[in-house]
């Protein structure tokens, strides 16, 4: 059976325990590779690789590291076809949407930071009249950790390895031990563009084990990890007290808010994808859908019909537009969540049961799942699903549903549907999140910075924030005489 194994100072190994887990293809329900069961011995080697690799990387020119960048971008784009069957196997995902939005974008990724770290520039601040000149050093913090997870798993493996490195640090990354084969591939890859050994270094393994491993790392400067909120409470907690740079990207209950003046057509086709899309498992998905009364009847028997027509099925078939959940807990995780939903008094306006899938009857599909709630202070409009299942209700005023839209302990984003200008402004302004969707959604400039306010995380990724947040800036202060 194929094994998914570490990839340290540019060479792949086994892990030093030599032990294995299972790793499934969700839309059989199968083992189909091992992936290296790794521990802190080898998040350990893996440190000592790149901290070996980061004198000479940190010292690179901005020239030459753009330029392995954009080799990495174009090899990920001539393998588009492979990375993309990788991926869709590893996670269940239509392969359509790997070929189209995950390995594009894990591409975009390098050659967007290959080119930003050529814009990257710092301050300097003069003095005047006390012939003191200050400039700011933007310098590579050293050994970083990148820990990621199953949903979107190149896509945020590399959202996060690109300005590591491109601002000259040498990276110990971990993706998900649930989707590991894509960030396993990119070893390869890397090594063909011509990065140099040890500069990324992989640690596949669980998260107790070897993401808990690279946070605890006394050597480990800054972590930047995208996964569930309560994972990432407890990397805050033993990450505080070594006072390293977190970047914490964690879950959302997003408000998905529709007044009757929207573009009603686009709003509808829009809202189906902003539900449904990669199975519900994006943490920016509007999966609280909160309708103006007066068109509330309309969307619901509009939306139901859209919804029906969704194709669930093998993610290879081109068909398909619903794949197979990630995982078996995952699925199990989020059929409970839709009995919760109808112990609170909820309606399943459509979906909520497994699908049997000819040939595949062992694989995770559920289907798109909308449910009517009537309160937003229950379980299932609090709490992150993460999976293809909405809740919608109707609301009277501007005021009634900011008040609920802002009533949750989450805050990543936000879409808000209408043609007012005015409200637009309002509501924006005033809706807690890191990110507000204006008759769009999941539409993204990578310049802009992204990320959560409340328990959706701290700090921001994106455009010149991932560059700052890699790096650490010093003042320099040089009095002269005139
Ligand atoms: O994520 P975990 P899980 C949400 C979603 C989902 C829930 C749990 O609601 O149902 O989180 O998913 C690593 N120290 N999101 O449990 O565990 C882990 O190995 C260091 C939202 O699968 O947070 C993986 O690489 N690392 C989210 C990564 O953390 C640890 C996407 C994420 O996995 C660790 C995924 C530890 N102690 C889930 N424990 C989003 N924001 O997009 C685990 N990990």
């Amino acid at each position: 059976m194929k094994k998914i194994l570490n990839y340290i100072d540019g060479s792949y190994c086994e892990p030093y325990t030599q032990d294995w887990l299972d790793n499934y293809n969700p839309s059989k329900g199968a083992v189909y590779s091992k992936i290296a069961s790794s521990s802190s011995i080898d998040v350990d080697k893996a440190y000592q690789a790149a901290k070996k690799a980061f004198p000479s990387w940190s010292n690179t020119t901005i020239d030459a590291r753009s330029a392995i960048l954009l080799k990495i971008a174009n090899l990920i784009e001539d393998n588009l076809d492979m990375l993309a069957e990788a991926e869709s196997l590893d996670n269940g995902k239509p392969l359509s949407l790997a070929k189209t939005v995950d390995i594009p974008r894990a591409s975009s990724n390098f050659r967007f930071f290959a080119h930003a770290i050529t814009q990257f520039a710092s301050e300097a601040h003069e003095s005047v009249g006390l012939e003191t000149m200050n400039f700011t050093l933007r310098q590579a913090i050293g050994v970083v950790g990148c820990i990621s997870p199953w949903n979107l798993p190149l896509y945020l493996f590399t959202w996060k390895i690109a300005p590591a490195i491109a601002a000259g640090n040498t990276v110990v990354a971990k993706p998900s031990e649930v989707t590991p084969m894509t960030a396993f591939l990119l070893g390869k890859i890397c090594t063909q563009a011509g990065l140099p050994n040890g500069v990324l270094n992989i640690i596949n393994g669980t998260g107790p084990s070897v993401g808990q491993a690279i946070v605890e790392h006394p050597n480990i400067k800054a972590i930047s990890f995208t996964g569930g909120t309560k994972t990432g409470a407890s990397i805050a907690r033993t990450a505080a007290p070594m006072f390293k740079k977190l970047s914490l990207e964690l879950g959302g209950k997003n408000p998905n808010i529709i007044f009757a003046d929207c573009n009603y057509e686009k709003m509808l086709s829009i809202t189906v994808k902003s539900s449904f899309a990669n199975q519900g498992q994006i943490c920016l998905c509007g999966s609280r859908i909160f309708v103006e009364k007066s068109i509330y009847s309309k969307f619901k028997n509009d939306f139901v019909s859209r919804v029906k027509e969704l194709k669930v099925g093998d993610p290879f078939a081109s068909s398909t537009q619903i794949g197979a959940l990630v995982s078996k807990p995952h699925l199990d995780k989020v059929m409970s969540y839709i009995d919760l939903a109808k112990e609170e008094g909820g309606e399943v306006l459509y979906g909520g049961n497994k699908v049997i899938v000819n040939g595949s009857e062992n694989g995770y599909y559920l289907e798109p799942t909308i449910i009517e709630v009537t309160n937003n202070n229950c379980r299932v409009n609090q709490e992150e699903i993460f999976g293809p299942v909405v809740t919608m209700m109707s609301f009277d005023t501007e005021e009634d549903v900011l008040e609920m839209a802002n009533n949750v302990k989450y805050g990543l984003s936000a879409t808000l549907w209408t043609s007012n200008l005015d409200r637009t402004m309002r509501m924006s302004k005033q809706i807690e999140s890191g990110i507000v969707w204006v008759n769009t959604w999941l539409n993204r400039d990578l310049r802009t910075p992204f990320g959560g306010v409340k328990n959706s995380g701290v700090g921001r990724e994106g455009g010149f924030e991932a560059l700052k947040f890699f790096t650490e800036s010093k003042n320099i202060c040089i009095k002269y005489d005139n």
